[in-house]
This record gives structure tokens, C-alpha cells and sequence, in this order.
């Protein structure tokens, strides 16, 4: 049988660059997978680096995340940006367009070719969902997509992680799950840049919006009086100096965290919500917050590929492994420890 033609690695660079979906699809597959020589093709990919507008969305489950995606999604597609969406909630039920059906049209969406949808494993990832994650965002940004939205389940340090890979985070909080103490407890209080109150047509939903609100000013009284901003600027200072009398809900770099309330069954809020994610874009950049956002981002990618390529090096060698098997007998017989034997190792990785 004539073998199959593999498909040589540059050719694919310059499909994907040509703008072609099907080698976004492959590009993804090879950095989920760990395919050999996936980080050079990330590399030669990624040279360009990042451009989209990267929205997250988070918060508890249920919450309307997938719903208000949807109708932000449908919104940038009304303006003619092409999307790209990863959705790291395993429950979305993004294939198929099954979402809300025909209600926001994410039946649309499905078989928009100015939308890429893809849905992440949340487990078995083989490089760690939070890294691989973040590639797909960072290939889905270099295709060019002019959006780049990211829905994440509000629960862990990989969802949080997650969302510090988008430059503008939404945490999305319904009545039912629980008051803003709880919020504050998740943490998801540190990583929102905007709060909305979803399914606002239900009770509760103005006390909890109202809650936020409150918690969000008490954190921008006791939190800032003595904390410098990230480029060592005293910010309260500047804060005050903007807004001599309010006391608003302001973050350690000088942003004003809107809390919104919105209907995903409806629509109603989303005009609003997408006011306040064009808003907080046009500050990212004014203020320098997007440059160092991504500075940061950089810093932390270049911490997690040293990481990934360490363990890929100790657990492929032989000699490391021959080692391991041999430390083990050493430990049984008494004449060694874990720590011992993980010092030797290390001296032959590191020498
Ligand atoms: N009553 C009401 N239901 C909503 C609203 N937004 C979403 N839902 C419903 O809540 C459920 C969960 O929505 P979904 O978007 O999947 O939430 P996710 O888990 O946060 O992504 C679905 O049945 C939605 O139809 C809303 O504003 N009001
Ligand atoms: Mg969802």
C-alpha cells in the first residue's frame, strides 16, 4: 500500500495563514495532542503574537455564561469580526447548535464559517488543560479572529488560570448561587473586570447586583490605601485625584468594575454588557493595562512551556528512568530515600 503523504509542517503554517479553517482545526489537535514538533509549529505560528479582543466568561454553573456568550458572540458577528470560541464547561452544549435553539440564533452560530467553536476536554489534557488551554486561545488569536471568547466554570485555580488568559473577564453571577460573600470566597472578586447579574428576571437578582456593588467598594476602600498599582504608581492617589468624591468600585490599576444585570433568555442587558467589554477594551489600552496584561501572560507561558519541557525530558531519558527503577530497590533495602534518589536525578538532568 502507498504510504500516505504527510502533510510537511510548513505547509500548514501557510494554509493557516491563508486564513483556511481547516488548518486552524489541525493546528489545534497538534498542540492538544503534543504531537512531535508541536512547539515549533507554535512557534512559527504564534511569531505574530496576540491581537483579538480575548473575553472570559466565568462563574458558578448555570449561570447563563454559554446564553450571554452566545448573544456577544452573535453581536461581534452583526459587526462583521470573526469569533473564536473555546469553551473550556464541559456541559456546553455548543456542537449542534443546540444551544437555546433558534431563540439567539446559535444555530447560526454553528454553521457560521466567521465562527470557530471548539470545546476543551477538562480532563486528560496531556500538557495540563490550563497550558493547552491557553495555546488554542493563542492560535485561535493568530488566525486572526477578531474576538476571542473563552467560557470557563468559575470553580478552580485551572478555570481561573484559564481566564487570566483573556484580557477582559466577566464574571457572570445568578441569584441562586449564593450571595457575594461567596463570589468573594471563589475568588472570581480578584479577576473580574466586569459583574453581571444574570437572569435578572428572577428574584434576588437587584440584591445581589446591589451586594457586588457594596463588596466591590468596601475592597476599593480597605484594599488600595497602601497597595502600589503594577508599574509602582501609588493608584489611590490617582484614583482620588479622577474621582475627588465617589467611591467607586475601583481595581488596584484604576478600573471601574461595572456591575450589570442582564436577561439571557430576553437579550435585555446585553447592549449594556457590550458597551462595558468595548469600554474596558479602549482603558486596557489607554491605560497600559493591556500591555502589561500581556507581558504577564508572556512571563507565565514562558514558566509553563520550561515546565512542560523539564518533565518531558526527566521521564523520557533512560538513564533517568534506569535510575528511578534502581532508587527504588535502593529505598526497599533501606539505603535510600525519595529525596535522595530525586537529588541524583536531578544532578543528571541538570548537569
Ligand atoms: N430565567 C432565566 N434563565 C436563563 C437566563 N439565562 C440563561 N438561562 C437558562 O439557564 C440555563 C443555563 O444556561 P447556560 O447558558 O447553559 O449556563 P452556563 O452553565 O453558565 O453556561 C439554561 O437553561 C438557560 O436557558 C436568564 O437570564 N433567565
Ligand atoms: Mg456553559
Amino acid at each position: 500500500m502507498p504510504e500516505r503523504p504527510t502533510q510537511p509542517k510548513a505547509d500548514l503554517a501557510t494554509r493557516f495563514r491563508a486564513g483556511q479553517v481547516p488548518a486552524l482545526a489541525r493546528a489545534i489537535s497538534i498542540a492538544e495532542d503534543q504531537r512531535e514538533g508541536f512547539e515549533e509549529l507554535l512557534h512559527e505560528l504564534l511569531k505574530a503574537g496576540p491581537s483579538a479582543g480575548r473575553v472570559g466568561f466565568t462563574g458558578p454553573p448555570g449561570a447563563g455564561k454559554s446564553s450571554l456568550l452566545a448573544h456577544v458572540a452573535n453581536a461581534y458577528r452583526d459587526w462583521d469580526e470573526g469569533v473564536g470560541i473555546v469553551a473550556v464547561d464541559p456541559t456546553s452544549p455548543y456542537s449542534g447548535g443546540a444551544l437555546l435553539g433558534d431563540r439567539i440564533r446559535m444555530n447560526d452560530l454553528a454553521t457560521d464559517p466567521g465562527i470557530f467553536i471548539r470545546s476543551m476536554a477538562s480532563r486528560g489534557s496531556l500538557g495540563g488543560l490550563a497550558t493547552t488551554t491557553k495555546e488554542v486561545l493563542d492560535l485561535m488569536d493568530a488566525f486572526g479572529f477578531e474576538r476571542v471568547l473563552v467560557e470557563t466554570v468559575g470553580v478552580g485555580q485551572t478555570e481561573l488560570e484559564i481566564t487570566a488568559a483573556a484580557d477582559t473577564v466577566i464574571v457572570v453571577l445568578v441569584p441562586e448561587s449564593g450571595d457575594a460573600i461567596q463570589a468573594m470566597k471563589a475568588g472570581l472578586m480578584e479577576i473580574a473586570d466586569i459583574f453581571v447579574v444574570n437572569k435578572a428576571d428572577r428574584p434576588g437578582a437587584a440584591r445581589l447586583a446591589k451586594e457586588v456593588r457594596q463588596a466591590l467598594h468596601l475592597r476599593a476602600g480597605h484594599g488600595m490605601e497602601d497597595t502600589t498599582g503594577h508599574h509602582g504608581v501609588d493608584l489611590t492617589q490617582v484614583a482620588r485625584e479622577a474621582r475627588p468624591t465617589a467611591t467607586p468600585a475601583i481595581d488596584s490599576a484604576g478600573w471601574e468594575i461595572p456591575v450589570l444585570e442582564t436577561n439571557a433568555l430576553e437579550g435585555t442587558g446585553v447592549e449594556a454588557l457590550m458597551e462595558a467589554i468595548e469600554k474596558h477594551r479602549a482603558w486596557l489600552e489607554q491605560s497600559g493595562e493591556l500591555d502589561a496584561r500581556r507581558r504577564d501572560r508572556a512571563r507565565g507561558r514562558i514558566r509553563d512551556v520550561v515546565e512542560r519541557e523539564m518533565r518531558r525530558a526527566a521521564w523520557s531519558s533512560t538513564e533517568v528512568n534506569d535510575g528511578l527503577t534502581a532508587g527504588v530497590d535502593r529505598i526497599a533495602a533501606g539505603d535510600a530515600t525519595p529525596y535522595s534518589v530525586a537529588r541524583e536525578l536531578l544532578a543528571l538532568l541538570l548537569r
